[in-house]
């Protein structure tokens, strides 16, 4: 398995809610190693470029109207296999089908706001890594040899 990026975003709900460290302690506990962050307020064209896929679904006004609402925290990941890890811990995206276990399983109520936006492939984790934030804001660093692994 090769080390790989991912990209995170806690939704506009997450902050209300109190659930930031709730959710951030779950990304670290499965080993992600968080090599950017930041917590900014999206403009509606950034929205719309970030879920341009969805764009004519019945779903995406509200979708964009809530993902601008408030700040979210955007996170890059790394980790071996870490698209598919990410995804597995955010879990199914109706939070009613979501595993027990998964962060939209245990805290998510409605769809429409399910916590945590996941990159579902290599190409989306490029393409949404290079959206909001440069090389410059990454910080590469290593676990050394603990046994905590
Ligand atoms: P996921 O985030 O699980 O990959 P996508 O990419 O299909 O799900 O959908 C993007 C976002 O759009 C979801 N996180 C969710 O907030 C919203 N969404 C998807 N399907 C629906 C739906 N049927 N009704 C309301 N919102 C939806």
């Amino acid at each position: 398995m090769a080390v790989e990026r991912t990209f995170a975003m806690l939704k506009p709900g997450v902050l209300p809610r109190r659930l930031v460290g709730e959710v951030i302690i779950r990304i670290e506990q499965k080993g992600f190693h968080i090599i950017s962050m930041k917590m900014i307020t999206m403009s509606r064209e950034l929205a719309e470029t970030h879920y341009k896929e969805h764009r004519g679904k019945p779903f995406f006004e509200s979708l964009i109207e809530y993902m601008i609402s408030g700040p979210v925290i955007t996170m890059v990941l790394e980790r071996e296999n870490a698209i598919p890890a990410l995804r597995k811990l955010a879990g199914a995206t109706d939070p009613d089908m979501a595993d027990p276990g998964t962060i939209r399983g245990d805290l998510g109520i409605v769809t429409g706001k399910n916590l945590i936006h996941a990159s579902d492939s290599a190409e989306s984790a490029d393409r949404e890594i290079q959206l909001f934030f440069t090389e410059e804001d990454i910080n590469v660093w290593e676990d050394g040899n603990g046994p905590w692994l």
